[in-house]
């Protein structure tokens, strides 16, 4: 049996959800085939490579997007797909997978698909009424399957996602992988669905270094990216997969995660396993160094201790690739607008070398994501209220109306315009944009480090020490990154045989 899986990012990134079903899938005997770039392809392109592809032993074509990017271009890919093929069903999976402004799908499986693709495949492979797969019954019109509740794909001990030829992948090209799926912690802002996880929910040490031997030895490749929420939420996660680097491989791999401060400050036994595992990309979601405002949504170390840690970490990693983001959160309940302006000196005085990022609260109450955080469903807990539309509209006139905002940046359609003792949305959206002034010649992202790699064509190492200082590589990347692209494209619809 035969499906094709069509990837949806406008960052000209792979995404590594279609792959990883699609690995999942090829284990139980389907030939799936995956099309990256899929937002970047012109639908001539598209509507040729089915052509080329379809056989009658296709069952169905599907989708995979990224934070639910779409666009009208795929929408008139996916009419085709029903005028020239009625009876194919169309499927579409991501995460909050129901934001995406798709027409013409058949079935929606939102979030983790590893067991629900299976049941829904069984349906349509037997022509059944569908009437044994469990759809979400909240939405009427279309039929979705709420993988986390219905059909759980955590833990696994598996989470490798193998490329094949046809993927084309090349040796500068970063890859996302997973060590664990879900979270010991349980925070008030996060809208992850899998928290207050209990024991090791990681993977196995063999089923990691085959993918890191495979990925190596195929295509030369050893940058990764990390999916899990917070890598380091145990010392023995870290020392397993350290172990592995350590005794089993003879490669360097580099990796750049997600993980928390407080935990690094806590288990400084863990520094040294860091090393062991080429994990020098670090994104510590630091959100406050407020302790009332941080308690209040379930951190609390105190914020002295913190910062030392962090001038500790970076100076224990000198000398070797390391970049780390440390992000804020703008607006947090009980935190002053002084606090976080004494954070702002903070940073420019002893983190400018690394990245300092801060974002405004968000409150997101649109029921058709996988889930939502404690403070979206109940904001009144936290002690935030709701700016009335005349409030609102008269403090957008005094703040924002008349400055050059990019609209991009202000989410506030999507949100809930929030107001606490402290603060209000619009002001924390003015701070969030003069962060942004404040802190505009930093070193490159760690979350963009493949694009320096990508570009130089060099060792890691080397492309840290470029980016340490304002440069940036994005328009030199997005040139290169499209004709890497338009290749692919060229080389998945003329090599086919
Ligand atoms: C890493 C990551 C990032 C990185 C991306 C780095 C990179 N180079 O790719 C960075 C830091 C840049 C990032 C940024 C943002 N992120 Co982010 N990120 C993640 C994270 C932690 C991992 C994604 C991942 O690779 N997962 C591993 C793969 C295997 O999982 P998956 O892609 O979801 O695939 C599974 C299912 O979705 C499904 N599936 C996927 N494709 C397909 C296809 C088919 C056919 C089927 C049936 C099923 C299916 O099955 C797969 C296997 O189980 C997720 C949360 C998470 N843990 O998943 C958030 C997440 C994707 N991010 C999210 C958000 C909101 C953002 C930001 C908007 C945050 C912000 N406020 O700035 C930005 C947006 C950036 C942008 N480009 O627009 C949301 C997306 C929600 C949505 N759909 O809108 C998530 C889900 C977090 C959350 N819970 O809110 N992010
Ligand atoms: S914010 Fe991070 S540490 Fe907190 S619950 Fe979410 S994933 Fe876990």
């Amino acid at each position: 049996m035969h499906g094709l899986i069509f990837n949806v990012n406008i960052e000209l990134q792979r995404n590594p959800g279609g792959h990883r079903i699609a690995t999942i899938l090829r284990k139980n005997s389907w030939d799936i085939e995956v099309f990256d770039f899929a937002y970047h392809a012109k639908v001539d392109s598209l509507k040729e490579f089915v052509r080329q592809r379809y056989s009658p032993k296709t069952k169905f074509f599907a989708f995979g997007t990224f934070f639910s990017q779409w666009s009208e271009q795929l929408n008139s890919f996916t009419l085709w797909l029903k005028k020239q093929y009625p009876d194919i069903p169309i499927i579409i999976g991501g995460q909050s997978v129901n934001l995406t402004p798709a027409n013409n799908i058949d079935y929606w499986v939102d979030s983790y698909a590893e067991n629900a693709i299976f049941a829904l495949l069984r349906d349509i492979c037997n022509h059944s009424s569908s009437a044994a797969v469990k759809f979400d019954k909240s939405y009427k019109d279309k039929k979705v399957i709420h993988s986390i509740k219905d059909y759980p794909a955590f833990p696994l001990t598996s989470y490798a996602t193998q490329y094949q030829k046809r993927d084309y992948l090349q040796q500068h090209e970063w890859l996302m992988t997973e060590f664990g799926r879900g979270c010991k912690f349980k925070c008030s802002f996060c809208n992850y669905p899998i928290l207050g996880v209990k024991g090791d929910h990681t993977r196995t040490q063999d089923d990691f270094e085959r993918e890191l031997k495979r990925n190596h030895d195929d295509w030369g490749i050893t940058h990764y990216y990390v999916a899990d929420e917070t890598f380091n939420d145990s010392p023995e996660k870290i020392k397993k997969f350290a172990e592995v680097v350590d005794s089993r491989i003879d490669f360097s791999p580099y990796f750049a995660a997600f993980n928390r401060l407080d935990l690094l400050a806590a288990h400084p036994e863990t520094w040294d396993d860091f090393k062991t595992l080429g994990m020098y990309g670090h994104h510590f979601g630091v959100e406050t160094f407020h302790r009332p405002a941080a308690r209040n949504i379930g951190k609390g170390m105190h914020p002295d201790r913190l910062k030392q840690s962090l001038l500790n970490f970076r100076n224990h990693m000198s000398g070797r690739p390391f970049r780390a983001n440390t992000s804020f959160i703008i607006g947090l309940p009980k935190e002053p607008k002084q606090s976080f302006m004494q954070t702002v000196d903070w940073l420019k005085q002893n983190w400018t070398d690394q990245r300092a990022e801060a974002f405004y609260l968000a409150i997101d109450q649109r029921t058709a994501t996988t889930n939502l955080s404690d403070i979206s469903r109940d904001p009144k807990k936290y002690g935030i209220s709701e700016l009335s539309r005349k409030q609102f509209s008269k403090l957008y006139k005094q703040k924002i109306a008349e400055k050059n905002y990019p609209k991009s940046h202000f989410l506030i359609q999507d949100g809930y315009a929030w107001t606490h003792d402290q603060m209000n949305i619009l002001e924390a959206f003015e701070l969030d944009m003069q962060f942004k002034d404040w802190f505009d010649d930093q070193p490159l992202s760690m979350w963009c480090l493949d694009h320096a790699v990508f570009v130089e064509e060099k060792p890691i190492d080397q492309c840290v020490r470029l980016t340490e200082s304002g440069c940036s590589v994005d328009d030199e990347f997005i040139v290169k990154k499209n004709q890497f692209v338009q290749d692919y494209i060229h080389k998945k619809l003329s090599d086919h045989s």
